[in-house]
């Protein structure tokens, strides 16, 4: 696919189209806040998001979901709840399928690491302006716990098209199909 020259998301056949890597984020809620960090390295270094990151050969997203959450924060979140994915296709070629998980309980006490700087949240004051721009579309609906299915065009932090549809009630969670994905990923 040439990618440097993707406008819009009409572009892309996104029925054929294969994320170069999988990965994951994590939401812990606890009352009113939503346990944030501050990224210190890999993709996104310096914004705020969830915890997380990219799969690991073998596991599944939720796995990796809870293995990130712990390796960032220190923290093990419980029983998480998938509640959207991303398609995310970048211009330079590459290309991210991201799961999104919230968790209602966790145990452990959320811990600087290498890799993160923990950040407990109000759920209204989300701040968007030190966050990726996509996120603004769509941590409303995982705060309202809403499902979400999006699909974007990015280049480098710049989004270039986007379009997020609300999954209705009947419509099965993304992580069903999982395994399957897996392995369909472009090997790199
Ligand atoms: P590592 O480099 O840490 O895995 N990620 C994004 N998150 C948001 N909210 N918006 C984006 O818009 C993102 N692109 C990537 C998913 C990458 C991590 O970065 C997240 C993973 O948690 C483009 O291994």
């Amino acid at each position: 696919m040439k990618t440097h020259k993707l406008n819009k998301l009409s572009d892309i056949d996104w029925t054929t189209w294969k994320p170069v890597d999988l990965a994951t984020l994590l939401f812990v809620l606890r009352g009113d806040e939503v346990l944030l960090i501050r990224k210190k390295r890999g993709l996104g270094a310096g914004l705020i998001n969830g915890p997380g990151g990219r799969l690991d050969p073998g596991e599944t997203p939720r796995e990796a979901a809870i293995r990130e959450v712990q390796e960032e924060l220190a923290v093990t979140p419980h029983a998480p709840r998938w509640l959207g994915e991303h398609r995310f296709q970048f211009r330079d070629g590459y290309s991210l399928y991201v799961h999104v998980f919230t968790s209602d309980s966790f145990e452990g006490e959320a811990t600087e690491t290498d890799e993160a700087v923990p950040l407990w949240v109000h759920r209204d004051a989300m701040p968007y302006d030190e966050m990726w721009v996509d996120d603004r579309h769509w941590l409303p609906l995982l705060l309202a716990g809403q499902r979400f299915s999006g699909h974007y065009i990015f280049d480098e932090q710049v989004m270039v098209d986007m379009h997020i549809h609300v999954l209705g009630s009947t419509e099965p969670d993304g992580d069903v199909g999982v395994r399957r994905l897996a392995v369909d990923v472009q090997s790199t």
